[in-house]
């Protein structure tokens, strides 16, 4: 049972989780990572879980940088392998609470075959996928989330391919707890964060974010994609998941909220139960 602290904490208290040595940071102005980072921060700090055991695990990527600027243990491994390096992790140490952070590229696209299979074995981690369109650190190539008729560095006139429904994607491999939400509503996504760390299995969340290299490409500024977002964006927890794409028509809808929470049993809490049974030693 969780025993979160209610109160927000104060500016001291997050700063002396945050690597303040290593600033400035790599994050260009406008991005909406730092947003989900502070969030991040505030939620572990209000968790019931002693700070030695949150870790952050990221691939490549300006998402991926997460792990530099916050004092946890971290570790920033290989592009689009923060999935398999946490399940490892996890298995071996089951007292963690591992916190993936990942763009859009990185966990969907280069990533995505350790993305379904993870879901697939419900493994027991926290995935926060920030989704900015494209690959952003190499320029704003186009990959598996880049919505339709968006351009891109490798889709100058306009992007031909569908994009995935993340959350339908996730909900349907069966993780049982599944969000969205958008940089616009930090309160929701502390509260998720805190939400997804009591979870027995794969908990996704999705955060929608400007990228200053995608609004360039397609001739806005950020401050419009933050406008546009907040014009759009509906919250709607009980939505119908086929009804959650992301498109570029300025007349639909972009539907947030925390679609599943389900209880279903890790591979971890199996994996355990079944050595346990077998009379093993985990430390042999
Ligand atoms: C195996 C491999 N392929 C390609 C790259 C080059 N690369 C570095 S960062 C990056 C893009 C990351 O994009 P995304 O995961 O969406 O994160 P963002 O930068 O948008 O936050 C790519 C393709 C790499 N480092 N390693």
């Amino acid at each position: 049972m969780s025993r979160e602290i209610l109160i927000t904490p104060s500016i001291d208290e997050i700063k002396s989780l945050m690597r303040v040595e290593r600033l400035p940071h790599i994050w260009c102005p406008s991005c909406g990572i730092g947003i989900v980072a502070k969030a991040y921060v505030e939620a572990v700090l209000r968790s019931s879980i002693p700070l030695d055991k949150h870790v952050i695990v990221s691939g490549i990527g300006c998402s991926s940088r997460m792990p530099g600027y916050i004092k946890l243990d971290g570790y920033h491994v290989i592009h689009g392998r923060a999935i398999p390096f946490s399940v490892g992790l996890k298995s071996v140490n089951p007292e963690l609470e591992v916190t993936i952070f990942a763009g859009d590229g990185d966990l969907i696209t280069i990533g995505g075959n350790h993305f379904i299979h993870s879901i697939r074995r419900n493994d027991d981690i926290n995935v926060i996928m920030i989704n900015n369109y494209i690959y952003g650190m190499t320029g704003g190539q186009y990959g598996g989330t880049t919505p339709p008729g968006s351009r891109t560095l490798t889709s100058p006139y306009g992007h031909l391919e569908h994009n995935f429904n993340m959350p339908l994607l996730a909900a349907t491999l069966g993780a049982p707890y599944v969000a969205r939400w958008t940089v616009l509503h930090y309160r929701q996504i502390v509260d998720t964060l805190l939400e997804m760390f009591n979870v027995d299995g794969f908990a996704f969340l999705e955060v929608i974010s400007p990228c200053i290299v995608y609004t360039d490409m397609n001739r806005m500024e950020s401050i419009e994609f933050m406008r546009d977002l907040r014009r759009r964006v509906v919250i709607d927890n009980d939505a119908d998941l086929s009804d959650l794409s992301i498109s570029m028509d300025p007349d639909t809808r972009i539907v947030v909220g925390k679609f599943v929470n389900r209880e279903s049993e890790s591979f971890q809490t199996r994996y355990y139960r079944l050595i346990k049974k077998l009379g093993g030693d985990l430390d042999g």
